[in-house]
């Protein structure tokens, strides 16, 4: 049986004779679906990051933000009355740029999955994204969130609406009422997803923040990956803290990969790393290393059990371990020149890229959702492809990501995003960071550079 590659699913046009546009792999819809403050947005946001990590391209068409652009000023819920015509002609109309947006997303900008979030809470209003997609040739999946507990509805007013551009200056007692009418408004018209009626429909409903789920038709391999991620993230306060090895000899000579020891200073980093956790008095913290000496060595100092995981290895520089980017530069310039043109998809021989690091810290970041405290002690490249994930980073940003030695990164998920903390923990460490060279010609074919053009082109 042929497994799915990820770099099959990002999408070709094949040529067909049919009226409807084919596609090798059809795009996605996800179509969020569910009363406000529900976490629709949050799931869509983390899906998308996520996808977009694991090399899927993905958008997110929040319908609410088309709203706030039609009509610039909000007054209060009564904008949300099923029979408020004039509104619902707006909220109807938004809903279809939306749409038309997501088309072109999928035609013009090489779109795999477009996250649909709105609340979608009539069976009409599915019908209509369900033919349209259908007529387009794209698959859809709906996702739905069905939550009652009143406690996590009111935190999640309090750290998402309240920041919303609806409800800027706005009273808080007022705009938590507020907020509350607009969703009796939806619940007078709202149909959950039916487990008879929707019987055809692909699926997950997910109740109470994921204690339970119901999963239903699901179609391919990327629906599938969805259905598991979601499965796994959860809304419990927690740190995860990023560090790399303390200074390694080899770092001290300018050296990149290898397995060797820690400098002295690097592991003075690692008691003092030991001394800071303690000090931020973490419940239940979990340390993570990879199989290489510098990061085990470092865990020893920090005095707490921990976990070796091989996917956590640093990038494997083939054919370049134990060189120095001088040495690199004198005896393979092509290849040097290479990996400043596509830094995170260029792969050293014999060895990896950035791109393929992400594939096998997957595991990892799945691991990392379903944990709360946790200390990651890794390496530069592994540091900086966790990070993307956590900070959203695109792929030709990741392998310039600021990570120092002797410097902890402390994330702390909040509303949407994730608050970032650095420590530098005050110990000296060598400075391991190149930045991306300026008049890097991108389209610069290496070849060319042998090739002498006459003065008068
Ligand atoms: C801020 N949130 O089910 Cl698998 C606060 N709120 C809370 N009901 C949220 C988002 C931002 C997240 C979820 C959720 C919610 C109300 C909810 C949520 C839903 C499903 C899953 C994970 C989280
Ligand atoms: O120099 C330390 C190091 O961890 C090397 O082992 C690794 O090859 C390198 O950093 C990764 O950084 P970059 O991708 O910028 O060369």
């Amino acid at each position: 049986m042929e497994l799915p590659q990820l770099e099959n699913v990002r999408r070709r046009r094949c040529d067909s004779a049919a009226s409807v546009p084919q596609f090798c792999n059809s795009p996605t819809m996800i179509v969020m679906v569910g009363l406000p403050a529900r976490g629709k947005t949050y799931i869509s946001k983390k899906l998308t990051r996520y996808l977009n990590w694991i090399g899927v391209p993905t958008k997110m068409f929040n319908v609410g933000q088309y709203r706030r652009e039609a009509c610039k000023t909000y007054k209060n819920f009564e904008f949300f009355k099923p029979d408020n015509d004039e509104a619902m002609k707006i909220r109807k109309a938004c809903a279809s740029a939306a749409l038309k947006d997501v088309a072109a997303y999928f035609t013009k900008e090489q779109g795999q999955v477009a996250v649909f979030d709105a609340t979608n809470t009539t069976r009409e209003r599915r019908a209509v994204i369900n033919s349209f997609a259908k007529e387009k040739g794209y698959k859809v999946f709906f996702v739905e969130s069905v939550c009652e507990d009143p406690d996590i509805i009111a935190e999640n007013i309090k750290q998402v609406k309240f920041g919303s551009p609806d409800y800027a200056d706005r009273d808080v007692d007022e705009a938590m009422e507020d907020f509350n009418h607009r969703i009796e408004c939806y619940r007078e018209h709202y149909m959950p997803i039916d487990d008879d009626k929707d019987r055809k429909l692909s699926y997950i409903k997910i109740f109470d923040v994921g204690s339970r789920y119901l999963v239903n038709k699901v179609q391919d391999h990327i629906q599938s990956r969805i259905v598991y991620y979601l499965m796994n993230i959860h809304v419990t306060p927690r740190s995860i803290y990023l560090s790399r090895h303390g200074e390694s000899e080899l770092n001290l000579l300018g050296r990149i990969g290898g397995d060797s020891g820690l400098s002295p200073r690097g592991h003075k980093y690692a008691s003092a790393l030991g001394a800071f956790i303690k000090s931020q008095k973490i419940n239940d913290l979990k340390v993570w290393t990879s199989h290489m000496k510098r990061t085990i060595q470092t865990a020893e100092a920090v005095g707490v059990q921990y976990e070796q995981w091989k996917a956590l290895n640093e990038i494997d520089a083939g054919v370049c371990e134990e060189l120095t980017y001088e040495e690199i530069q004198e005896k393979l310039p092509e290849e040097f020149a290479m990996r400043d043109q596509d830094k995170y998809r260029y792969r050293y021989p014999n060895g990896e890229s950035y791109e393929d690091v992400v594939h096998r810290l997957e595991p990892v970041i799945m691991e990392l959702e379903r944990q709360e405290n946790v200390l990651v002690i890794c390496h530069q490249a592994v540091m900086r492809c966790l990070l993307a994930y956590f900070l959203d980073k695109p792929g030709d940003e990741l392998p310039y990501l600021k990570c120092s030695l002797h410097t902890v990164l402390k994330l702390t998920p909040v509303a949407y995003g994730c608050k970032i903390e650095s420590f530098f923990l005050n110990i000296e460490a060598v400075n391991t960071h190149r930045d991306k060279p300026e008049n890097v010609d991108v389209n610069r074919n290496p070849d060319e550079a042998l090739i002498t053009v006459p003065d008068h082109i």
